[in-house]
């Protein structure tokens, strides 16, 4: 069987700015690059859509995305199983097995965007259970936060079908491709994936990557769409894997005509004010000299130095990046070091210890102040810790009223 494997196509990004419509457009390139490529099953990786509750508008747009696999007719049964419940999913037309994203959480009992689509009959959602179609079994665990990951992959303990070919379809991130060791932010590594799968996908993860792990063949299709501007993204192209089951051969293949991406780091040394602003000049200049399709994203990373007395608020780029809004979305990051090399340690180490410490409290507090509440394990501290600190708080607050305790629990 010929299986695409895509992922993160983060629907509705930017919507309401210049790139509102290219999620979209990345989306459709990418499955139809899968049905021109002959495949008969279309395998997500998770961050379908970029909003845990898409706009309307998003809405439509993807049913007129979805309408793509339509072109594709087929008669295939898809049985989904969960512990010893089993459901069967019948497609006429181009089959979609997809787990969620981080992007699509919401709480255990509130519906995800992806199990919307499953009642609509356009694809299967797995999350910590198995999907079987002909000779492939595909098992998947949606995205969760990054502190429970590892142990909620041991709780679901996924084992292959002997047999049968099997894959298995994760959206977290993995510590060994990230640059510093946190809980927070990864508790799975590469040597906890499951062993005895003839290929493990994870999505989550933007960039593109195919080895050989101690599990097996491992895979990140990477998104469709540039988001966060990472170096990685620049290396190369956006794509889709397609796996030849039978012949158990891997391919990627890049989506045609995507818009181009350009990572730039510039390094200063004590450096002054004018000369930051030509040489950012000079560099986009470079960069900007061909004409292209489609706007570039072009993303500055100024590093080093600063001239005695400067500091990076000082510097305004807004003339320059003004003068090449018509030819890029330009992005600059001021990343310069303070002031002498061993001050700014011991700054950066005091920061972190006070900002641990006071996070960490902040959690302790709300954790136990939960405790003494009815809401029990309605759901995870840590999510509504995080939608405060980044100031979401009318999605905490929804979060909290859509996980008060039902009044039969009290
Ligand atoms: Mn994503």
């Amino acid at each position: 069987m010929k299986v695409a494997i895509l992922s993160d196509f983060h629907l509705g990004f930017g919507e309401g700015t210049e790139r509102a419509e290219e999620s979209f457009e990345q989306a459709a390139s990418a499955l139809r690059l899968a049905l021109d490529n002959n495949a008969e099953l279309i395998l997500h990786t998770g961050d379908l859509f970029d909003e845990d509750i898409p706009s309307q508008e998003t809405w439509d747009k993807t049913f007129k995305l979805f309408s793509i696999l339509n072109e594709k007719k087929s008669d295939v049964l898809v049985v989904k199983e969960k512990k010893d419940e089993k459901k069967e999913f019948h497609f006429s037309h181009l089959p979609l097995i997809a787990i969620h994203g981080t992007h699509e959480y919401r709480g255990k009992e509130l519906k995800n965007a992806l199990e919307v689509l499953e009642s609509a009959g356009l694809l299967v959602h797995l999350h910590a259970c198995t999907a079987t179609i002909g000779n492939l079994v595909v098992h998947g665990l949606g995205g969760v936060p990054e502190k429970k990951a590892l142990d909620a992959l041991k709780m679901w303990g996924p084992k292959p079908v002997e047999g049968k070919k099997n894959v298995i379809l994760l959206h977290q991130s993995i510590k060994e491709f990230l640059p510093f060791d946190d809980d927070m932010i990864a508790t799975i590594s590469l040597a906890d994936l499951p062993n005895g799968f003839d290929l493990v996908v994870n999505g989550h993860l933007h960039w593109t990557s195919e080895q050989n792990v101690a599990a097996g063949r491992f895979i990140m299709p990477g998104s469709t769409i540039i988001t966060q501007m990472k170096r990685l993204e620049a290396e190369k192209g956006k794509g889709i894997f397609i796996w030849d089951t039978e012949a158990d051969a891997l391919e990627f293949l890049s989506i045609p005509n995507q818009r181009k991406f350009f990572y730039k780091k510039l390094e200063f040394k004590e450096a002054e004010r004018d000369k930051i602003k030509a040489r950012v000049e000079k560099t986009l200049e470079e960069i900007l000299a061909p004409t292209f399709p489609q706007k570039p994203l072009v993303k500055i990373k100024l590093v080093g130095s600063l001239a005695k007395g400067l500091q990076q608020g000082d510097i305004s780029l807004k003339q320059q990046t003004e003068k090449f809004k018509d030819k890029a979305l330009i992005s600059v990051s001021r990343n310069f070091e303070a002031i002498s090399f061993a001050k700014k340690l011991e700054e950066l180490r005091s920061l972190q210890k006070s900002r641990k410490s006071v996070t960490a409290m902040g959690l302790d507090l709300l954790e136990k102040n939960l405790s003494q509440t009815s809401f029990g394990n309605a759901f995870d501290p840590r999510d509504l810790f995080e939608m405060l600190a980044i100031g979401k708080i009318d999605k905490a607050v929804e979060k909290f009223l859509n996980n008060a305790p039902k009044r039969e629990k009290v």
